[in-house]
């Protein structure tokens, strides 16, 4: 259960936990225990601790209030909501981290095939579906839980739906980008009785959170 009076926030290891830090540290709630070992782990400031989960769970923990806050990537978001038909949290914030795009993209000299369905990997179905559902194009997706590069230059999809940062994994791969579907950065959200019943203390992080974001803009 979440501390009754304190606030516990969801985050991921890897690029989020990574590009969250600076901004962790400025508000004062970054990690102050082993966080290659521990789940939960204190923050800072006694009032806030934090938990590490997998990106993709960061969404459900805090629906269900198991944290009160998290911050998730856009993408993430937007597949969990999709997949819910909706989501019960709130999003009030943009925090400009672990930014990339999503974007189709296939191997260089890409041709689409005649008389079939494209089929499509991708880890993210919903997202995908309606990106071709939107241009009234029927595909076949093949849900993938990583290295979706890798899934065209084996003959296991025609395209993927996948992030795009540099650029660098998709050249390195022989693969081009297509078309961009959507920018994407990572977004603090809030589950909605704890928004209420812990107002004045979440929206001083949020604010934190604004604060930090506003003054790493201007460095
Ligand atoms: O642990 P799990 O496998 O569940 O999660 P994960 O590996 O997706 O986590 P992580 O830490 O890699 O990503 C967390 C979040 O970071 C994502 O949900 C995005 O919101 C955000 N993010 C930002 C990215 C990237 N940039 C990114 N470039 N997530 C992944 N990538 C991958 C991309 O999938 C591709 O394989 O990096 C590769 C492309 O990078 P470039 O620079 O070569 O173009
Ligand atoms: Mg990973």
């Amino acid at each position: 259960m979440p501390l009754m009076n304190g606030l516990t926030l969801a985050l991921s290891k890897g690029r989020i936990l990574e590009e969250s830090l600076p901004m962790l540290e400025a508000i004062g709630i970054a990690p102050a225990g082993d966080i290659d070992r521990l789940l939960r782990v204190p923050s800072q400031r006694a009032d806030v601790s934090l938990v590490m989960i997998r990106p993709a769970d960061v969404p459900t923990y805090v629906e269900h209030g198991a944290a009160d806050l998290g911050i998730v990537g856009k993408d993430v978001l937007m597949e969990h909501q999709f997949d819910q038909g909706g989501s019960e949290l709130y999003e009030p914030l943009d925090i400009g981290i672990a930014q990339c795009r999503m974007s189709v993209a296939a191997v260089r000299g890409y041709v689409a095939p005649r008389g079939r369905r494209l089929r499509i990997a991708t880890k993210y179905p919903e997202i995908a579906r309606r990106f071709y559902a939107a241009r009234g194009e029927q595909v076949e997706i093949i849900k993938l839980y990583g290295s979706m590069e890798l899934a065209p230059l084996v003959g296991l999809a025609d395209q993927i739906v996948d992030l795009v940062a540099t650029g660098n994994t998709l050249r390195a791969n022989g693969l081009v980008e297509i078309e961009k579907i959507c920018d994407i950065s990572s977004r603090l959200v809030v589950n909605k009785a704890s928004m209420k019943m812990k107002h004045a203390a979440i929206q001083a992080l949020i604010d934190a959170f604004r604060a930090a974001d506003a003054s790493r803009n201007r460095s």
